[in-house]
């Protein structure tokens, strides 16, 4: 190996060190750095219920969704996530009870056995609310339950605790978050 080639294969290695380094810096200091990956499937986790082995509650914790559509407050239904198809007789691992008179946020009810990083959009899927392969991009929403992503109908805005949240359907739910999706029609 000659000095020249050796000092292409230096420059090569050097090159190549730089992108790992800016990547790492990427990955370190960019947005998602401190959003831990979705667990998309806990949608189908089902506690309870008929077709499915019972479980111990390890995490059980309880954030609050509200939900307009134009300015017109959405209520989401009791009970949804309770006794559905694929859970008869069981419950989601996010759901709702008994819904209060005039909610301004609707408390959702999230146990899971394990600690599992629990997104807004599966609650969504649970609400059969969210695309699913048959009707529209997955895990995108569609509050409206008409097969068309939200994002090709709606300007969305979401806060969580009064503060602008860009993960949308991948924000991972936290305790007593107060989660505040507005669906606004985009004009024609
Ligand atoms: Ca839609």
């Amino acid at each position: 190996m000659g000095l020249r080639d050796y000092s292409t294969e230096q420059l090569l290695l050097g090159g190549a060190a730089i992108a790992t380094v800016a990547f790492l810096g990427v990955a370190t200091f960019g947005p998602g750095w401190f959003e831990p990956d979705p667990d998309w499937g806990v949608s189908d986790g089902c506690l309870g219920g008929l077709e499915h082995e019972d479980v111990g509650i390890s995490y059980h914790y309880h954030p609050s969704l509200k939900v307009t559509i134009n300015g017109n407050f959405i209520q989401i239904p009791a009970n949804t996530g309770i006794d559905q198809s694929g859970c008869r007789e069981g419950m989601r691992w996010i759901h709702v009870h008994n819904i209060p008179e005039n909610p301004d946020f609707t408390t959702l009810h999230v146990e899971t056995p394990d600690r599992m990083n629990v997104p807004v959009g599966a609650f969504f899927e649970i609400w059969e609310r969210e695309g699913g392969p048959a009707l529209t991009d997955n895990k995108k929403f569609d509050v409206n339950n008409n097969g068309v992503s939200d994002w090709e109908e709606y300007d969305i805005t979401m806060k969580v605790n009064g503060e602008e949240e860009n993960n949308y359907e991948s924000f991972v739910m936290e305790d007593l978050a107060q989660i505040e999706l507005s669906f606004n029609s985009k004009s024609v």
